[in-house]
């Protein structure tokens, strides 16, 4: 395994030297989970909630860390170069962790696929994969993906969609003339609309969705879950027999997805967490008080 010590902006071997923007908070007790899946943080973008973030990493931990992708907005930076302090107190944070001996697993997006070729390579004790598998304590097998490798599926079946909506526009039109030529007969009216409507209702509803397709990838390579983000909605059911989920993103939802001890999986929604953190530290005083 090669190791590389710089990439573009970030020099990894000097990062230890320095010290992070904004302190490192160890004070609390944070609390341990087996592991931790967080993707679309979009960093070098104005979205990115880094302040929240920086938040959660200070205040969890775990002996496995999944970053799924999107972590770094490529595309943007390319664009226009925004790159605040706090950006930087993310990736030190999460080189800090691989540094004190965590596995740190990252899994490039779409928009951070710059990172892919140097797939099965490690830098700053961060391995960098394209997908992996990970075994939950209780003995699950679950592919971890970033999930754009489904676009052109999901893409083309939204133009599908369209065809669908055309397709049952037509069997309307079919409907009428149908029950016209039955009438004419004397027989009952059937209704091929409705027939037809619901298969195709159901059959557009299954293919367009993201989460159906993960799940039958997953299914298809034999494992018992998958676990993506990319669409940015955090998420856990049961898709025909297989686990999926979905760890969100740090734009819209400010989520994690995390493994308890035992193999429970669970989703943390970070600006509640800081939000009954805060309504406890103002009921602190009153209770001094009282
Ligand atoms: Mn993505």
């Amino acid at each position: 395994m090669g190791t590389i010590t710089r990439f573009p902006f970030i020099d990894l071997s000097g990062f230890a030297a320095v010290e992070p923007a904004i302190p490192e908070r160890d004070d609390c007790g944070r609390r341990q989970y087996r592991t931790i899946w967080i993707s679309d943080v979009h960093l070098g973008t104005r979205g990115c909630n880094a302040e929240m973030l920086i938040d959660f990493l200070d205040h969890v931990d775990s002996e496995t860390i999944y970053l799924v992708g999107d972590i770094i907005d490529g595309w943007q930076l390319r664009k226009r170069f925004y790159w605040p302090a706090a950006h930087n107190d993310i990736v030190w944070r999460l080189l800090k962790r691989a540094k004190r001996g965590a596995r740190v697993v990252y899994i490039p997006g779409n928009h951070d696929e710059i990172f892919r070729q140097f797939s099965g390579l490690n830098f700053g004790g961060v391995e960098i994969k394209r997908q992996a598998i990970h075994t939950t304590a209780d003995g699950r097998r679950l592919l971890v993906l970033h999930g754009d490798e489904f676009d052109a599926i999901t893409l083309s079946h939204r133009w599908l969609a369209h065809v669908g909506d055309a397709a049952y526009t037509a069997v309307m039109a079919l409907n009428r003339w149908c029950n016209r030529y039955r009438r004419w007969r004397g027989l009952p009216y059937w209704s091929l609309s409705k027939h037809a409507k619901q298969k195709v209702k159901n059959a557009v509803e299954f293919v367009c969705g993201f989460e159906e397709i993960v799940a039958r990838e997953a299914a298809a390579r034999g494992v018992d879950g998958v676990i993506a983000g990319h669409i940015h909605t955090a998420g856990m059911r049961t898709i025909d027999g297989i686990d999926y989920y979905n760890d969100g993103d740090w734009v819209e939802g400010c989520t994690a997805l995390v493994e308890h001890g035992d193999g429970r999986m669970e989703i943390l929604h970070w600006a509640d967490e800081i939000a009954a953190r805060e309504r406890q530290q103002d009921a602190l005083p009153a209770l001094a008080a009282a």
